[in-house]
C-alpha cells in the first residue's frame, strides 16, 4: 500500500473490484472507517488524497471533497465515516460490530467528543469536555464489565471513539501535557484492527507540527524514518 496522497492533476488508480477507500493517512475520520474495513476482514484498496491540493475526480465521488469516501462499486460511492461504517456492517453482517446495548447516553458522548478538534486547535474547554466523555465511557465500561463499549469484543461505538484516544496520547509531545490522557485505561490499543493503521504519538506530532505551519506533510510516512505503529519504517531508497 502507498503511503503516497494524489493530488491535483494526478489521475485516478483503475478500479481494482475491491472495495475503494479514498482517505487522508492522518484523518481521524477516515481511519474509522479503515478500522471497521480491518475489522470485519474486508479486501479493499486504499487511496489517500492531498486535501490541499485535491484531485479533480475526488469530487465526483463526494461533491463536498472530504474523506472518508467509500466506493462500494465502481462509480458509486458514500461519504460520512459513519454512514460508511453502518453501510458496512449492515451489507456484510458475518461478523457484526453494531450492538443493541450502546446507551443514548454513550452515543452522545462520543458524537460529543467526536467533534472536538485535536491536537491543532484543542483548547483547555473542549480538553475538559473530552476527559470528562472519557470518564462516562469508562465508567459504562466497568459497570457493564465488559472490555469495550460494545462488549467482550470492540464494536463500532470503540472503532468511532479509537482515532480521537489516538490522537490524545500526542499531546505532550506538542507541549500540552495536561491534557493527556491515561492509555492503560482504554483497552482498545491492544486489539489487532487497531494496532496495523495506528500511528505512534511522534508521527502524530511531528504532521501537527506540518500543519500548524501551514504546510501539511501529507506524505511524510513515504519518506522518513518516523516510527508507524511503533515499527522503525525504512527510508524508500
Ligand atoms: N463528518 C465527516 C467528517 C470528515 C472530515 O471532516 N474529514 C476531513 C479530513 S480529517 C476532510 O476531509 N476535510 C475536508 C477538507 O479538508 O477539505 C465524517 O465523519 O466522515
Amino acid at each position: 500500500m502507498s503511503e503516497k496522497h494524489l493530488k491535483t492533476g494526478d489521475s485516478l488508480p483503475p478500479y481494482s473490484g475491491k472495495l475503494r477507500l479514498f482517505a487522508m493517512r492522518f484523518c481521524p475520520y477516515a481511519e474509522r472507517s479503515v478500522l471497521v474495513l480491518n475489522a470485519k476482514k474486508l479486501a479493499y484498496d486504499l487511496v489517500f488524497i492531498d486535501l490541499d491540493n485535491k484531485p479533480e475526480w475526488i469530487f465526483s465521488f463526494n461533491p463536498k471533497g472530504s474523506v472518508p469516501v467509500l466506493e462500494y462499486e465502481e462509480g458509486k460511492a458514500i461519504f460520512d465515516s459513519t454512514i460508511i461504517n453502518v453501510y458496512l456492517d449492515e451489507k456484510y453482517p458475518e461478523k457484526s460490530l453494531s450492538t443493541a446495548e450502546t446507551s443514548w447516553a454513550v452515543l452522545k458522548w462520543v458524537e460529543k467528543m467526536s467533534e472536538i478538534p485535536i491536537l491543532c486547535a484543542l483548547t483547555p474547554t473542549s480538553a475538559e469536555t473530552y476527559h470528562k466523555g472519557l470518564e462516562i465511557l469508562q465508567k459504562e465500561i466497568e459497570s457493564r464489565g465488559t472490555t469495550y463499549l460494545a462488549g467482550d469484543q470492540p464494536g463500532l461505538i470503540d472503532y468511532t471513539i479509537w482515532p480521537f484516544l489516538e490522537r490524545f496520547l500526542a499531546l505532550p509531545l506538542l507541549g500540552k501535557t495536561d491534557f493527556a490522557i491515561d492509555q492503560s485505561k482504554y483497552e482498545v490499543l491492544t486489539v489487532p484492527a487497531v494496532k496495523s493503521y495506528c500511528l505512534a504519538p511522534e508521527t502524530h506530532s511531528k504532521f501537527t507540527e506540518s500543519r500548524v505551519k501551514g504546510n501539511p506533510d501529507y506524505n511524510m510516512l513515504d519518506t522518513s524514518d518516523v516510527v508507524c505503529c511503533m515499527r522503525p519504517r525504512k527510508k524508500k531508497e
